[in-house]
């Protein structure tokens, strides 16, 4: 059972073994079963409305300053997610971190985290729910400190290989993209330019809507025009098509957008998600292994699943429905 504990130095998550030498390691005070509540989904009521919206402490999440200390000098994969509120940001990372602690993120395993209470604080509202899907899965994000990104990471092995690969992962209010797009606002988001990948998370079902497309794909090409002209070092860019459940965006659609990245010269891939699901032929977490794939930095490998031709796009949302499992 995967467990989490806030002692520094203690590794009971990964090894079983816990720091103060309690036997077995969950008598520890400080041990908190991470499993615990996931295994009781379905047998209990949904969690009250909480009375504001949590907001990530510094302890929580890992600020740039203290990434190298913390992470030993470990090569990180940095993930640069970026998108407009609502968008999906959150509960793509939810879906991951629950796919993970129950070992279905098909391919991959779960190996260590450094901010499972981060994890643990956005996961919260998703774990258990009765009588269909909430309306609203996810709070939106806030952050206590306006000025700096903080990060989640995630160790992941994959069972291929078994060469774990740490993630850094950063959960902004969508704010923070918007005022990048329309004031100009760049600053918070300077981490860009040392990012290996970024996620653009763009509303699937807006995409797939009659009446909303034309905004959303406006929208979409003024992010990455934006992205270009504030980082023109801009690392490879996953174009992450989120609510795969409630509509499929159409092959012209995409392509009309990843036009428009590639005149811009940004590598632009599509990766279609379903981070929770209102529809039964489409599972929970369908598309996130792909993503993580895709995000691992095998670039020889992304090219032969992901090229950005329009043969592709058939590829990326017949993904969906495939390797997609139920959180
Ligand atoms: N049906 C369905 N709903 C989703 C999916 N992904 C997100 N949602 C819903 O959309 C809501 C908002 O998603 P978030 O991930 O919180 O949005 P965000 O981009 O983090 O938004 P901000 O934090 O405001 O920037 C969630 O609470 C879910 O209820 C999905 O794949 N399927
Ligand atoms: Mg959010």
């Amino acid at each position: 059972m995967l467990a989490e504990c806030p002692q520094e130095n203690c590794t009971v998550g990964t090894t079983g073994q816990c720091l103060l030498n309690h036997e077995p390691a969950a008598t520890c005070p400080h041990y908190t079963a991470l499993s615990e509540a996931l295994e009781t989904r379905g047998e209990e009521e949904l969690l009250p409305e909480p009375e504001q919206n949590p907001s990530f402490s510094s302890s929580n999440t890992l600020t740039e300053d203290r990434l190298s200390y913390l992470m030993g000098g470990r090569y990180c994969t940095m993930v640069g997610i970026v998108g407009p509120p609502d968008s999906g940001k959150t509960a793509a990372l939810v879906s991951l971190y629950l796919l993970l602690s129950h070992g279905r993120l098909q391919g991959f395993e779960y190996a260590d985290s450094r901010s499972l209470m981060a994890f643990d604080e956005i996961s919260r509202g998703a774990r258990r729910w009765t009588g269909g899907m909430p309306q609203q899965m996810t709070p939106h994000t806030e952050l206590s400190d306006d000025r700096a990104a903080g990060f989640l990471h995630l160790r992941i092995r994959a069972a291929q290989d078994n060469v774990p690969v740490d993630f850094l992962l950063p959960d902004l209010p969508g704010e923070w993209s918007t005022a990048m797009v329309e004031e100009s606002r760049h600053d918070r988001l300077a981490f860009l330019e040392r990012a290996d990948v970024i996620w653009l998370m763009v509303d699937g079902a807006r995409l797939a809507s009659p009446t909303q497309r034309q905004g959303a794909i406006h929208r979409t090409k003024l992010y990455l025009q934006r992205l270009k002209e504030f980082f023109p070092d801009l690392p490879r860019v996953i174009l992450v098509v989120t609510r795969a459940d409630l509509g499929t965006a159409s092959e012209k659609t995409l392509q009309t957008i990843l036009t428009e990245g590639v005149a811009l010269g940004i590598e632009i891939t599509v990766q279609a998600i379903s981070s929770f699901s209102a529809n039964a032929e489409v599972p929970a977490g369908t598309g996130i292994a792909e993503l993580i794939e895709a995000s691992m930095g095998k670039q020889a490998n992304a090219a032969v699943f992901w090229p950005s031709s329009s043969d592709n796009i058939g590829r990326a949302i017949e993904n969906v429905g495939r390797g997609g499992v139920e959180i």
